[in-house]
């Protein structure tokens, strides 16, 4: 085995077949800020960027962690280089060269809010996932510990609002142009939340950078898909073979890839569209499209699949009762409830997503999509009950994903097995207290920051208590049984 690691001297030495920048890296400038570059940006937005760079050498990406110092730690010594595993029937490698630095925001805050401030730097982006927004009922959550620490330190921030607005703060201070702020999360209106809740930070601490943020700065919208499962060994191992040196953090994904964004860029913006994303000023629909027929069946898969002891959304798909009552709920009880973008054929984008789902090629695991469900729920699964409550259609379906996932922290609280999710004491507390009956439903729904302002729906309440009993004691064979009667 070799020692030889991934960076600029290897990456020329690596096999021909090898795809790797096809640009000179050293003649790129730095025009991009990442926050979060965990592996979904590497594997979906900074390889958009690497086909950019070979147009244009403005955009290069300092890649920004703010809670570890796990990806700076890898990266610094390659240089910033990575490798993509594109996983199919004949999976391909290809060198990322796109970041261009990594900073960890921890260790590195200064330098991090120098290149916030830097003139060449015209765009920010992010994937900190839902939690990292720290909104409560779709505004700025003013109570959340890092909002509140960040109000009384806002020159040294350690949220994502907290560094946008301290970035901006030093713009408009020095007479710069503001950098447009992109969102590349899963959430409905994802810029839109992100605009209300720095106007609302920045208001708190002056009302002028406020105004000049509302007046200068822009918030495109964006959705962004690909399966990216989370890095194993098996990936760490089949890298170093084929190229014939380390690389401490590949990232793998399914070679379907898609990243639609809204062209409302303030500060100029990269050639996005030569590398194949979607500039549309229809948003709402290819968001809505996506979080509800992709990312809402993804977590029914994740509860019920996990409840059923199955391991990976490829398995799940092979379960025909579990991938049989999925796919209903897609084209019966989602798909109705989705106002589709101009063109778009729902039958054939979830045929799409069920041929994705069952791409024997990725290991993706249901533990993987399962964290984080009080931030998930209530925009994959609560919004749609709530439009379909609205047009008299039925929810049965659709609470049993929601049922799913009450049943899946009850167990996990029961056994005490940590729950992934920024409100886990609170699911644990409720989890541990149910006694299996109907009136569990009753003490979730307590939990307002998931469910309010459904939770004084009867007719929700009532089919989620009809949901969860069906799913018995959430034994495999209970939810088998559960599942084919639906
Ligand atoms: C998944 C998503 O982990 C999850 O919750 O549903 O990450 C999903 O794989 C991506 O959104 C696909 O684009």
């Amino acid at each position: 085995m070799t020692d030889r690691r991934l960076d600029a001297t290897t990456l020329a030495t690596l096999p021909p077949d090898i795809q790797r920048p096809d640009y000179d890296r050293a003649a790129t400038r730095i025009g991009i800020v990442h926050l979060g570059v965990g592996a979904f940006h590497r594997a979906h937005q900074a390889v958009y960027v690497d086909d950019v760079l070979a147009h244009d050498p403005a955009w290069a990406i300092c890649g920004v962690s703010l809670n570890s110092v796990e990806v700076r730690d890898a990266l610094a010594p390659q240089d910033g280089l990575y490798t993509l595993a594109l996983l199919g029937e004949r999976p391909r490698l290809r060198v990322i060269g796109a970041l261009r630095e990594v900073l960890a925001a921890r260790e590195e805050g200064g330098r991090v809010l120098a290149r916030l401030a830097d003139p060449d730097v015209r765009l920010v982006t992010l994937t900190i996932t839902e939690k990292g927004y720290c909104l409560a009922a779709d505004e700025l959550d003013f109570a959340h510990p890092d909002i509140v620490r960040d109000l009384e330190n806002p020159r040294t921030p350690v949220s994502a609002i907290g560094h946008l607005v301290e970035g901006l703060r030093r713009r408009k201070a020095q007479r710069l142009p503001p950098f447009t702020v992109l969102s590349c999360d899963n959430l409905p209106d994802n810029g839109g939340k992100l605009r209300r809740a720095v106007v609302a930070f920045a208001d708190r601490i002056d009302h002028d950078l406020a105004c000049w943020i509302a007046e200068n700065a822009t918030f495109p919208r964006s959705m962004v898909d690909s399966i990216t499962p989370a890095t194993d060994d098996a990936l760490r191992d089949r890298v170093a073979g084929e190229l014939g040196c380390i690389d401490a953090w590949p990232v793998q994904r399914e070679a379907y890839t898609q990243w639609v964004v809204e062209d409302a860029f303030c500060n100029g913006r990269p050639p996005l569209e030569r590398a194949g994303v979607t500039m549309s000023d229809d948003i709402a629909g290819y968001d809505r499209a996506k979080l509800r027929l992709l990312n809402a069946p993804h977590s029914a898969l994740a509860y019920l699949g996990s409840l059923m002891e199955i391991e990976t959304v490829a398995q799940a798909m092979a379960t025909p009762v579990l991938a049989g009552f999925v796919e209903r709920l897609m084209r019966e009880a989602i798909a109705p409830n989705v106002a589709a973008p101009r063109g778009f054929d729902a039958a054939h984008y979830i045929d799409a997503i069920l041929e994705r789902f069952r791409n024997p090629a990725i290991q993706h695991r249901l533990s993987q999509i399962a964290w984080d469900g009080s931030q998930k729920i209530p925009v994959r699964l609560l919004g749609t009950i709530a439009d379909a409550l609205a047009a008299g259609r039925s929810i049965d379906p659709l609470c049993v994903p929601v049922a799913g996932w009450l049943r899946y922290v009850r167990r996990q609280a029961k056994a005490g097995v940590a729950i992934v999710d920024p409100m886990a004491d609170a699911l644990a507390a409720v989890g541990r207290q149910c006694d299996g009956s109907a009136a569990d439903v009753d003490a979730f729904l307590r939990l307002d920051a998931v469910f309010a302002p459904l939770s004084a729906d009867a007719r929700f309440v009532g089919a989620l208590r009809v949901a969860y009993v069906a799913l018995g004691d959430a034994s495999s064979e209970a939810v088998a049984r559960a599942l084919s009667e639906m």
